[in-house]
């Protein structure tokens, strides 16, 4: 009986067709470390809707991953590591930097978020 019962419940769910609005989405993980003026990796690639999972690591002086046009703008402490997630809705190349001026080698902390419809 209770098996019955949960194949009933579970009926809709295996029903819904693959790349429907509400289908879950597939998480990207990525690692990005900020270390002597540069992001390793300077190139992220992902699909639309992805859910992107970045740990941001500052390796020696406070770093930030921000890309304007998610309104995204995280920050690490020296030494130390910060994990985010984000959608990614929007189809297209965003730049993705580094958002401080505490020292000369943010300004060219710079890297390309590589959105693919799906
Ligand atoms: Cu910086």
């Amino acid at each position: 009986m209770r098996l019955t019962l949960l194949a009933c419940a579970l009926a809709p769910l295996v029903a819904t067709p693959l790349g429907a609005q509400d289908a879950a989405p597939t998480t990207r993980t990525f690692t990005v470390v900020a270390k002597d003026g540069r992001f390793e990796p300077e190139r992220i690639d992902v699909t639309r809707n992805d859910l992107v999972r970045i740990t941001l690591t500052a390796a020696e002086a406070p770093a930030s991953f921000a890309i304007d046009a998610y309104r995204l703008m995280k920050r690490a402490g020296a030494g130390e590591s910060v994990t985010f997630a984000f959608r990614a809705d929007q189809v297209g190349r965003f730049a993705y930097y580094c958002s401080l001026s505490s020292n000369v080698q943010c300004r060219t902390m710079k890297g390309t978020l590589v959105v693919a419809e799906r």
